[in-house]
């Protein structure tokens, strides 16, 4: 998969994918992430990417010209199966819109800044609008670092115990169970003895019903979606 990240920052995000899995997918060819600064499509030589706005009030928009002659050069190379606006007012970014996009080729991210972008780039570019919660951050980049590790790790052999990422919190609208590792007991607190009995069917139903029990009790919520 590639995916490519435009930003008025890009610095901001750049470590983000060169360390740990998003190495490690980067090492294995599966996933390439490309970052590119939105100066360099900037307006004049002062590298002016943003304005005021129309009907005034305060803060900056982003302009049109430089995000569509990027936008235009980068899709006429790559083809993007989805150009999407990270914004908070975007779709709620969760593990069924990771799975999706897992499943595409190509990707361009857009990072938002100031009060945002024009709207006609919205209106004429934008495939697909996410967010990532209800807050608001000051820039799209840390929604992309977010979103990137979320379906890079989706991408199969990614992982390296390729089942991994289907026992995960969300997966099935469900949390995971709780987790244990040596020593078996610990200032006297003890892990649950069926996890020692080598017995895998009864593994399996312990953390089915744990996982269906914390969901209960944390994120009842989960249970009533689709
Ligand atoms: Cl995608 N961008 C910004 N600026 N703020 C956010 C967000 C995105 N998602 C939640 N808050």
């Amino acid at each position: 998969m590639n995916i490519h990240i435009l930003s008025v920052i890009p610095e901001l995000i750049e470590s983000t994918f060169s360390h740990s899995i998003m190495k490690r997918a980067a090492d294995k060819g599966l996933l390439q992430v490309k970052l590119h600064h939105l100066r360099n499509w900037a307006v004049n030589e002062y590298g002016m990417v943003d304005d005021y706005q129309f009907g005034g009030g305060a803060g900056m928009v982003m302009m049109c010209e430089p995000l569509v002659k990027a936008i235009e050069e980068l899709n006429a190379i790559h083809s993007f199966d989805e150009i999407i606006y990270l914004t908070p007012d975007g779709e709620r970014f969760n593990q069924g819109i990771a799975n999706g996009l897992s499943l595409k080729k190509s990707l361009l991210f857009i990072c938002g800044h100031y009060k945002g972008i024009d709207q006609r780039v919205r209106d004429h570019f934008i495939t697909k609008e996410i967010s990532i919660g209800d807050y608001v951050l000051s820039g799209g980049e840390l929604a992309a670092a977010v979103i990137v590790d979320a379906v890079g790790r989706l991408i199969p052999g990614v992982l390296n115990d390729e089942t991994s990422a289907l026992f995960d919190s969300f997966q099935d609208n469900l949390l995971a169970p709780p987790v244990y590792t040596r020593p078996e007991d610990f200032r006297g607190w003890k892990v649950p003895p069926v996890l020692m009995s080598g017995d895998h069917r009864k593994i399996a139903e312990w953390r089915n019903e744990e996982a269906l029990k914390r969901t209960q009790e944390k994120r009842p919520d989960l249970l009533n979606e689709d």
